[in-house]
């Protein structure tokens, strides 16, 4: 039988040991930030950021920054320090959404929260810690990339950040909590904004430092606008379906606060056929790139079939 392109891609993206890729990816950053953030005096708050990045979780930013690097003939090298900011700034965004004044919550990645350790006080200035960190670091780390490039990258990381990102989806979820005439398009706002926006960050900063086109780029911030959203999707049905144990943090606190969700729009299975539908517009975005992009059509599908 003969082959298409398409098929013989199809068979290869079978072949593709997807959990061995993200392990081997995930030790590369656990290692990265490790070694990027040293304690020293004052050292409370050092241990309080530290504590907080070094907690796990599934480190996709950074991975996805490292794939789209590789994706456009650049090196894994040229975008750690990038993948490592990203990491420190969904880090710090994690901190300050389980404050006592936002989502006031006790445990995340399977460990008490930062200000439940460290108090609020210092729990805010750790995220402002990581925060401004991240950027030092991208500026004075990143080496063997046009210096345009690294400046367009600083430019993008800090509007996924800002109102223009999670900043301003943050203020809208907690100005809809409570109401119960929050619609669609407004939850579709608040997570474009506050979760979209950072893996979109993470996706189009690695293919820039490469020296993406902008066809490239466009083709890629899709392919993650369509991921982002898909991810928070499969999040609100976890957050129904899943437990403590498996997610690390508490489960149904969306249902508890009657807060809009998707499966409150839709149900749970609607739902998931929704995030499928996104996945796979997502994959589509990647056609031009071929066989190369099977590492990001593979991650597309873990969006979906993840547990955690
Ligand atoms: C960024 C300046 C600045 C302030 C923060 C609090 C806030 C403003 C925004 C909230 C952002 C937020 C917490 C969005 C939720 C994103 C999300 C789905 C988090 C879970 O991500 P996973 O599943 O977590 O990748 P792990 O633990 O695996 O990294």
């Amino acid at each position: 039988m003969v082959l298409t392109g398409d098929m013989q891609a199809s068979l290869k993206e079978q072949a593709f040991d997807l959990r061995s890729y993200l392990a081997e990816r995930r030790a590369k950053v656990e290692a990265a930030l490790d070694h990027s953030l040293p304690v020293a005096y004052p050292e409370r708050i050092y241990e309080a950021m530290r504590y907080s990045l070094m907690a796990g979780g599934k480190r996709l930013r950074p991975i996805l920054c490292l794939a789209t690097c590789e994706l456009v003939g650049g090196s894994i090298e040229m975008a750690i320090p990038t993948a490592c900011a990203l990491e420190m700034i969904h880090t710090m965004s994690l901190i300050h959404d389980d404050l006592p004044a936002m989502d006031n919550d006790d445990y995340r990645r399977g460990k008490l929260t930062n200000h439940k350790v460290f108090g609020e006080d210092v729990a805010i200035l750790a995220g402002d810690g990581l925060l401004a960190y991240a950027f030092e670091y991208i500026a004075t780390q990143t080496k063997g990339v046009d210096p345009v490039n690294l400046l367009r990258v600083v430019a993008c990381v800090g509007r996924a950040v800002g109102a223009e990102g999670l900043v301003g989806g943050q203020v809208v979820d907690l100005e809809s909590e409570g109401k119960s005439d929050v619609t669609l398009e407004t939850l579709n706002f608040i997570h474009n904004h506050k979760t979209a926006a950072l893996l979109e960050a993470s996706v189009i900063s690695g293919a820039i430092l490469a020296g993406a086109s902008d066809e490239q780029v466009s083709c890629l911030s899709r392919y993650a606008q369509n991921i982002g959203l898909a991810f928070q999707i499969v999040d609100d049905v976890l957050d129904i379906t899943s437990t403590p144990e498996e997610l690390g943090k508490s489960v149904g606190k969306d249902v508890q606060a009657k807060k809009a969700t998707y499966p409150s729009f839709w149900g749970i299975e609607q739902s998931k056929e929704q995030a499928r539908r996104l996945v796979h517009q997502a994959q589509a975005e990647l056609a031009d790139f071929g066989e190369a992009a099977i590492p990001l059509i593979a991650i597309a599908d873990f969006i979906t079939s993840r547990t955690h």
